[in-house]
This record gives structure tokens, C-alpha cells and sequence, in this order.
């Protein structure tokens, strides 16, 4: 293609967070503003390196202008072809799958992920290497350098040549990937039956096509099942984050009297998944340990058993008490996914999760929605192979109700506190450091007794990466937890994140509300914080 040499100025604010560069809508909209961070990307990754290399790109439709641009750049930089999901759209799940499967170099997912979308909200990229993996640190940190470097751009204008373009169906390589993880006949099957009813809300973002080609054409569920299933630029003005706060339509659905058995929604881009029964909430810690445990006998993938399981830091410890009872090894990572997949890279770990409704395994290296919802729905149709239609069926919070008499219960809440000025965050964050610092074992804080407070450091060990300050914790003698952690996902202000646990092996409390049982310890963290003194705030913006 020809190619054309733009000047352009470089920005000093395109920093990569836990998950990509997110900026409000109209930060991307500055001239040049998306062009100079792919750019920086390509230059980071290096001229020669991309040369004649194969790019995926797609998104979750909240922007289909900015596949223009990156095809262009791409095109300038003298990658050979981008492979495009049709309509621009690819989840971040399917584009790893698509990463993986055509052996190409990276891809480009257009998506702040959860976040809302449209010209008010946000936008963002996430840059995914060939093994389907998020961008790791180094490199991102790389990128960060050019892009305030940046000063000319290259652009390919015109379209044929040596540069081609492949428009391919977003749902194609990924449901390949999924039949070979999953016992398709096993869930046709079960979805069959007239005494199970099930509904997946896509939140009017990218996993509408997806469960329709899934759930409805392959598996044969109703077509009614899929709600809000048509992506909308800026998520039919909702925020597409699946948690009790945010799945409103869903959650009322599951809590009326015509609730079916089984509900689930996924974010934005397709990565995270909220699991329900009928009024029974999953919460994400329980629901990887939970698959954990089953995920030998129900699901054809994990037929040898599991190699290794893992969960980000601020997670439960729900799945080690699994991993425990299986013999298996639990790895504790940094919050982000990226982490999880060199562990699956060196055969250390076929299933992970994060708190923050991310579940996946190693048959692609990004947190998967659907995956968790084809998991569960294994585990239902293998716990109720024997049942006879007409039932009593095996359900949702039956399973959970078990495996909580099995292993005991793992309390977990997360408070977020959205803090309109980062500075005040900071402080909180540099009072704990300091609180964290001078506590020693046996001191007692707040009333309780401390075990051990630190700053999260995580030694990568397969490569020897080592990343810090990754939260700060406090756990106490009887094993409660509070983790204190900045979001690296938000685009305006900050985010402070309090992550509550504690474990209970009394059968007489494990139906407690998690919220309710975790009420003291939440009163620790506001102290233990001076969260008010710091920010005027007492209550959390929102809690999961
Ligand atoms: C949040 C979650 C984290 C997740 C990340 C990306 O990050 O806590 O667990 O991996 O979002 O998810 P943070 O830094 O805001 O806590 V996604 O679905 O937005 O890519
Ligand atoms: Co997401």
C-alpha cells in the first residue's frame, strides 16, 4: 500500500491499567488521540518485528469507526493482513480464541470492557499477543515510553497491494474452541429437558451473537432465553457490568415468582459472566472453586484432572480449599489477567478466576463469560443425569449449599468507593502503606489480632517477572482478610477497592447474607483506613 508519513504530537497520558488504555469517549475523540497510541504500539513492539505479520481485529460495538484507523495503521506499518470480525465486533474471549487458532501474531480488541459506552463514557484498546494473552507488563510499559514519543504516524491508504483484509464470523473459532473444551451432546441434552428453563442477559453488548449461535442454534435452548441480546454502541444506556448492582433486568427476573433455574449475564466485551439460580446469588470466588471441584467429572477438557489452579490476590480463598482436597498447587496472582498466562503457558494452571466476575481456563488465555456459563451448565446436566424429567432437579443453590458443607463458606464482599479526587485516594492508600509497615504480628488493630500485613509482590514463576504494590493487606489470627487496592480500569477520578473475607465452617451459618456476616470486618476497614477522615466518604459507591 501506499503509505503516507503524518506528523502528529505524542500525549503523555495513554498509560495502559489493568486491562488496556481506557479514556473517556471524548479523550479518544483529540486529534490523533487512538492513531498515536497504536502507533506507539506498533513501535514498541518493533518495525521489523510486525512486518509481514497477521493482526486480529475487533470489539465490543461500542466504536466501529476505530477499525478504520487501526487497519489503516496497520496497513502503514506494514503488517500483511488484519483479520477483522464481521462488523467489527469480537469479544475479548473470541478474539483470543481467533488469536489462537490462526496462528496470528496479536490482536486488537476495541472495548473499554465494563465500563459504559457512547460519547459520554469511555472507549479503550486492549493489545493481545499470539498466544491469545494480554499484554504483559514490560510491554505495556514500552508502549507507554513511545507513545509519548510519537511524532509521525504511518498510514496505509490505499487497500490492495500486499495488504489484505479478512472479514471473518466473529463466533466462528471461538464456538470451535468451546466444542473441543465442552460435552456439547451432554448440554444439548440437558437444555432439552421441559423441567429446566435458563436466560442469559447480554446487556445489550457483545454477547448477544454469541449466545444466540451458542445457546439457541447449537444447544438448542429457546430464542427467548437471550435478553437484551442485540449489541447497542453505547450498551442501551447501561453500565454492561454483570453484578447484582448493575444485571437490574436480570436480577429481577431471577428474583420474581416466574424465575427460571438458571440466569447469567456477561460485561461489555465478554469476559466476565454473573452466575444466578433461581433468588441465589453465585458469587464469583465460590463459583471457580465450585467448577474446580466438579470440573474433572463434567466437563471432557479437564478429563486428565486439573494441572493447577490460580486466583488473582484479592480473590477467596475458596478455590485453595478445593485445590487442597484435589492435591493441586493454587497460585496467587496480581488483579488483572495477564498474569494467569504464563502459568497455562508452562502447564501450572487449567482454571482460574478473580473476585471481579472473571472466570476462564487454559483453552485460551483471557477470562471467558461463556466458558463459566457452559461450565455450570455441565455441572447441572451431570448432576442431574440420573434425575427423571419432572425432577425435583438438582439446582443452582443446591450445588453451592453442598459444596459449602464440603469445604466450609468463604464470606467475601468487595466495597468500592469511588473517590472523585485521586489525591485523597492516594493518601488513604499511603496511610495504610504506613500502617501496613508498622504492624507487626500479634499487635492488635482495631480489636482483632493481625497475622501478617504487607504490600502485595507477586514473582512470576515462570519467567521471574516480579510486580509490586499490588494491594495492600492486612489478615487477621482468625484467617479474616481485608485487602485496600486502586482500581486501574476507571478513566476519571479513582476507584478504591476493600476486599472482605473470612471463612466459616459452622453448618449452622452458612446461609448467612455474605453481607451481614461480613458487617464487622467492614467496620474494621473503615477504621483501619480513616477512609472518612481522608475522603467525607462512609458508604461504598458499590458493593459486589
Ligand atoms: C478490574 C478487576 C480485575 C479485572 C479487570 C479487567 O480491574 O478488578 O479483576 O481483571 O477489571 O476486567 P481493577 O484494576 O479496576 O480492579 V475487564 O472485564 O474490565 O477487562
Ligand atoms: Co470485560
Amino acid at each position: 500500500p501506499t503509505i503516507l508519513h503524518i506528523p502528529t504530537q505524542p500525549y503523555d497520558d495513554q498509560k495502559f491499567g489493568t486491562s488496556g488504555l481506557r479514556k473517556p469517549t471524548a479523550t479518544f475523540m483529540r486529534e490523533h488521540y487512538l492513531d498515536n497510541c497504536v502507533q506507539a504500539l506498533f513501535y514498541a513492539l518493533g518495525e521489523e518485528e510486525v512486518r509481514g505479520k497477521s493482526l486480529g481485529l475487533g470489539g465490543d460495538g461500542r466504536c466501529t469507526q476505530a477499525a478504520q484507523t487501526i487497519i489503516r495503521l496497520a496497513a502503514g506499518n506494514g503488517f500483511a493482513r488484519v483479520v477483522v470480525g464481521r462488523d467489527a465486533l469480537l469479544a475479548t474471549p473470541a478474539a483470543s480464541a481467533l488469536i489462537r487458532r490462526r496462528g496470528l501474531y496479536g490482536g486488537i480488541i476495541m472495548t473499554a470492557s465494563h465500563n459504559p459506552g457512547g460519547p459520554e463514557h469511555d472507549f479503550g484498546i486492549k493489545f493481545n499477543r499470539s498466544a491469545g494473552e494480554p499484554a504483559p507488563d514490560h510491554l505495556t510499559d514500552r508502549v507507554f515510553e513511545e507513545t509519548r514519543r510519537v511524532a509521525v504516524l504511518k498510514l496505509g491508504v490505499t487497500r490492495f497491494g500486499s495488504f489484505e483484509v479478512e472479514v471473518v464470523d466473529p463466533a466462528a473459532d471461538y464456538l470451535a474452541v468451546l466444542q473441543e473444551v465442552f460435552d456439547f451432546n451432554l448440554l444439548r441434552g440437558f437444555l432439552g429437558r421441559r423441567d429446566f428453563s435458563l436466560v442469559f442477559d447480554a446487556m445489550h453488548a457483545v454477547t448477544g451473537p454469541y449466545a444466540r449461535r451458542i445457546l439457541v442454534e447449537e444447544l438448542g435452548a429457546p430464542p427467548e432465553c437471550v435478553v437484551n441480546g442485540t449489541p447497542s454502541p453505547d450498551f442501551g444506556g447501561g453500565h454492561p457490568d454483570p453484578n447484582l448492582t448493575h444485571a437490574h433486568d436480570l436480577v429481577g427476573r431471577m428474583w420474581s415468582d416466574s424465575a427460571p433455574d438458571f440466569g447469567a449475564a456477561s460485561d461489555g466485551d465478554g469476559d466476565r459472566n454473573m452466575v444466578l439460580g433461581r433468588r441465589f446469588f453465585v458469587n464469583p470466588c465460590d463459583s471457580v472453586a465450585v467448577i474446580a471441584a466438579h470440573a474433572q467429572a463434567c466437563i471432557p477438557h479437564f478429563r486428565q484432572g486439573l494441572k493447577g489452579v490460580a486466583r488473582s490476590m484479592p480473590t477467596s480463598g475458596a478455590l485453595d480449599r478445593v485445590a487442597a482436597a484435589l492435591g493441586l498447587r493454587c497460585h496467587e496472582t496480581p488483579t488483572g489477567w495477564k498474569y494467569f498466562g504464563s502459568l497455562m503457558d508452562a502447564g501450572l494452571c487449567s482454571l482460574c478466576g478473580e473476585e471481579s466476575f472473571g472466570t476462564g481456563a487454559d483453552h485460551i488465555r483471557e477470562k471467558d463469560g461463556l466458558f463459566a456459563v457452559l461450565a455450570w451448565l455441565s455441572v447441572l446436566a451431570h448432576a442431574n443425569r440420573d434425575v427423571p424429567e419432572g425432577g425435583p432437579l438438582v439446582g443452582v443453590e443446591d450445588i453451592v449449599r453442598q459444596h459449602w458443607l464440603t469445604y466450609g463458606r468463604t464470606f467475601f464482599c468487595r466495597h468500592d468507593y469511588d473517590i472523585p479526587d485521586a489525591a485523597q485516594a492516594a493518601a488513604v492508600m499511603q496511610h495504610l502503606g504506613g500502617v501496613a509497615a508498622g504492624a507487626a504480628e500479634g499487635a492488635e488493630l482495631c480489636g482483632r489480632v493481625l497475622r501478617s500485613a504487607n504490600d502485595f509482590s507477586y514473582t512470576d514463576p515462570v519467567d521471574g517477572a516480579t510486580t509490586s504494590n499490588q494491594g495492600l493487606r492486612f489478615i487477621f489470627a482468625d484467617g479474616s482478610r481485608i485487602v485496600f487496592r486502586l482500581s486501574g480500569t476507571g478513566s476519571r477520578g479513582a476507584t478504591l477497592r476493600v476486599y472482605l473475607e473470612h471463612h466459616c465452617a459452622d453448618p449452622a451459618r452458612l446461609g448467612e447474607d455474605a453481607r451481614e456476616a461480613l458487617r464487622p470486618l467492614a467496620g474494621v476497614a473503615l477504621e483501619l483506613s480513616r477512609l472518612e477522615h481522608f475522603t467525607g466518604l462512609r458508604e461504598p459507591s458499590v458493593v459486589t
